[in-house]
Formats: structure tokens, sequence, C-alpha cells
């Protein structure tokens, strides 16, 4: 059995030509490293033909903070589980996964020429109709078709157990729930934010909600879950959606990946401004309302049709998917608002509100990311669908 190495760009050539079958034997293949991640490094292989696939290999650490974070480089094996079990319940809903390599810790994966990864686009001001849609459907066919309502109880379990992530989810845990909330050394707080990051330390009943979100993470197995499904983990083209980097994957809460999406429509909405004149700002901000809302909307509406084929008589109940949604609203809004705060404070920083130029402009849309965030985790319980989107939309309407 081959050891692992790190692959040079001519090692990952060799990899792609051992597993892909697109390639003519005679054609000269070449390599890019494509990947601006914060984990593992990313190659683009081509021939001269065209044809490409993607070549992702894991570091044995977090490759934007370097060797003294370790990680686990398994975690390869591990995004390959979940895309497979994500894409057998939706089909075309996930990057295709040609081959996967344990010991060398390396994926190949379909290069998606013509589509865009979805920050991108929404930075570029790209019609992105229809996409927030395709991913509502998207996520309540992986989530029901993991969850308990379509499982019989010993499968369920079976599959929390075998699709355990420990070191991923204690990476989350920390970015997420631990270091946002004190005066950490990990934190990128944004010049100009330095007040405000500490008036959020100090807050006790923030402080308190976060630690209750912070258990429903640890210890709620709803769902086989992507784990980091922000808009950069979702490659998109004239409305449809192809979810990838699925590393982070675990049996957790629902709510956590609708919300980390909303937090980035949001963590977008809030950034518009610093972004193109005032006008298109403002339609662009509507725009994200409307992805928000359908997001909800096409979840909801595929999670309440898939429920009534449940096997268990019990869980087909209207009334009792009915309830169920509204916790996982609740926990989306909450969940949304820890991301907004970790990407607006923490390590890990999101290109909507750090690229904006203007310092000053990029600072108003930091505060405005920061304090949206932490509403929504105070007010989770009390804002439904339609009162976020009708807040939001007074927030577009008033330059907020
Ligand atoms: C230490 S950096 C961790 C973050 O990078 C990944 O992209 C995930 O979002 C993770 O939370
Ligand atoms: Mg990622």
């Amino acid at each position: 059995m081959t050891a692992y190495y790190e692959f040079s760009l001519n090692d990952a050539c060799e990899f792609a030509r051992r597993h892909y079958t697109g390639f003519d034997a005679s054609a000269a293949l070449t390599a890019e490293e494509v990947g601006d991640g914060n984990l593992n490094r990313v190659f683009r292989i081509t021939d001269t033909h065209g044809h490409g696939v993607i070549v992702k290999q894991a570091l044995p650490y977090i490759r934007c903070i370097g060797k003294d974070w370790p990680l686990t480089r398994h975690r390869a094996a591990r995004e390959a589980r979940v895309l497979q079990r994500h894409g057998r319940l939706s089909s075309g809903g996930t990057l295709a996964l040609l081959h996967v390599d344990d010991t060398l810790s390396a994926l190949l994966l379909e290069d998606l020429t013509g589509w865009t990864v979805w920050r991108q686009a929404l930075l570029t001001g790209s019609n992105t109709s229809g996409v927030a849609a395709a991913l509502g459907r998207h996520l309540a066919r992986v989530l029901y078709g993991t969850s308990d309502f379509a499982l019989a109880s010993a499968e369920k379990r079976a599959e929390v157990a075998r699709l355990t992530n420990p070191e991923l989810c204690e990476t989350t845990d920390t970015v997420f729930f631990n270091d946002p909330y004190q005066d950490h050394e990990r934190n990128r707080v944004p010049p100009g934010l330095e007040s405000d990051a500490a008036e959020l330390w100090a807050d006790r009943a923030l402080k308190h909600r976060v630690a209750q979100l912070r258990l429903r993470f640890q210890c709620d197995t709803q769902a086989l879950l992507h784990g980091d499904l922000h808009t950069g983990s979702v490659f998109v083209r004239e409305g449809e959606c192809r979810v990838f980097d699925a590393e982070f994957g675990f049996y957790g809460p629902m709510g956590f990946d609708i919300g980390l999406v909303m937090a980035n429509l949001m963590l977008n909405f809030c950034g518009l401004p610093g972004w193109g004149n005032a006008r298109e700002a403002q339609a662009a901000r509507f725009a994200r309302v409307e992805d928000i809302r359908e997001l909800w909307k096409v979840f909801g509406q595929e999670f309440r049709t898939l429920s009534a084929t449940s096997p268990s008589s019990l869980l087909r109940e209207p009334a009792v998917v009915a309830d169920y949604l509204q916790r996982v609203w609740r926990d989306s809004l909450g969940f949304a608002g820890t991301e907004m705060i970790r990407r607006t404070i923490g390590i890990a920083h999101v290109a909507d509100l750090d690229d904006i130029t203007d310092d000053a402009c990029r600072e108003n849309c930091q505060r405005r990311a920061l304090w949206l965030g932490r509403r929504l985790i105070l007010d989770a319980t009390a804002i439904s669908p339609l009162g976020l989107c009708n807040w939001l939309r007074r927030m577009a309407a008033e330059g907020e």
C-alpha cells in the first residue's frame, strides 16, 4: 500500500490519470492549483482537449493556519461518504465523486465547467434566481432521507455511528461556539469593531443562548448534515445547484445547515452597500430576501411532501411535521446568528464583508452583520419566516 505524501502538481496529474477514464491515454495533462479554501489543496487537471477533473487532497493540518493546527486527513474519506449518501438521495444536488483514496486522503471529483461558486456569483451581481429554491429542495431530500422520518430505528442509529466526524466537529465547535464569545487570540476582530466585540463578549444573555445552541449542535442527531454549507460550498448555474466540500458532514440538527445558508445570504445582504452603487445594492438586497424566503418555502414544502410517505404513522401526522419544522426554523435562526458572528469577528471571514475596499463602508457593513447575528440569536423564538423577510426588507428600504 502506498504511504501518504503531499501531492506536487505532477503527483496530482498522475493520480487523475490513474483513476479517471475520460482522458486520452496519449494526451498530455496539466495541473493548476485552484483551491482558495481554508483546509485543503485543490487541483484542476486538464488535457489538451479541455477535459478536466478536480483532485482534492487533505493535508494533516489546516492549510490556512499551518502545522500548528493538526487535523485528521481522513476527512477526505469522510467527505466521500457524505457526498455519496447525499448524492443517492438528491441526484444532481451534489458534486459527483469519481474516486476516493483514503491512504492518500485524495478525492477525484467532477469539474464543473460553466458553473460558478455561489458566493462569487452573488458578489459579481450575476442572476442567481432559482438557486435558493433548488438548494431548499436538495436540503429537504437529504435531511429528510437521513432522518428518523425516513429511516428505521436501528438503521438510523447505525448511520449516526458510521458517519461520526469527531475532529471536524471539534473544529466547528471551537470556531463557532468558543472563540467568538471571548477575547481569544485566534479571533480576527476587524479594525474599528473592537468595542462592538467587547460588548458582545460581555453579553450574558447572548452567551446563554449560544450555550443552548452549542448543546443542540453537540447532542442533536436529526440528520446527516453537510456541516459547512456556506455560499462558497455551492456551485450554481441557471437555477441549479451542486453542493461540494462536505468534509464537515456529521449527524446534527437540520437547522445548522439551513441556518448557515441563510446566514451567508444575510452576510451578503449586510455587505452589499459596499459593492456597487446604492440603487443596485438595494435591488440585490431585496433579491437576497427573496432567496431566503424561497429557500425556506421550498424546503418546507418538499419536507412536508416527503414526510407524508414516512414509514412511521406517528411521524406522518401533519401536526407533528409542522411542530418539527417550527423547531428547525428556530434552530436555523440561532445557528445563522452564530455563523454571522463568527464570520465577522472569528478566525474565518467572508469576502462579502472583508473585500469591501472602502474602509469606513466595510466597517459599517461588518458592524451591521455583527448586530444582525446577535439579534437573530436573541430573538430566534419570536421571529417567523415572514417576520424575518419583512424585517430585512425594511432594512433594505431604509438603507440600514
Ligand atoms: C480554522 S478555519 C475553519 C473554517 O474553515 C472552513 O472553511 C470552515 O468554514 C471552518 O469553520
Ligand atoms: Mg469548506
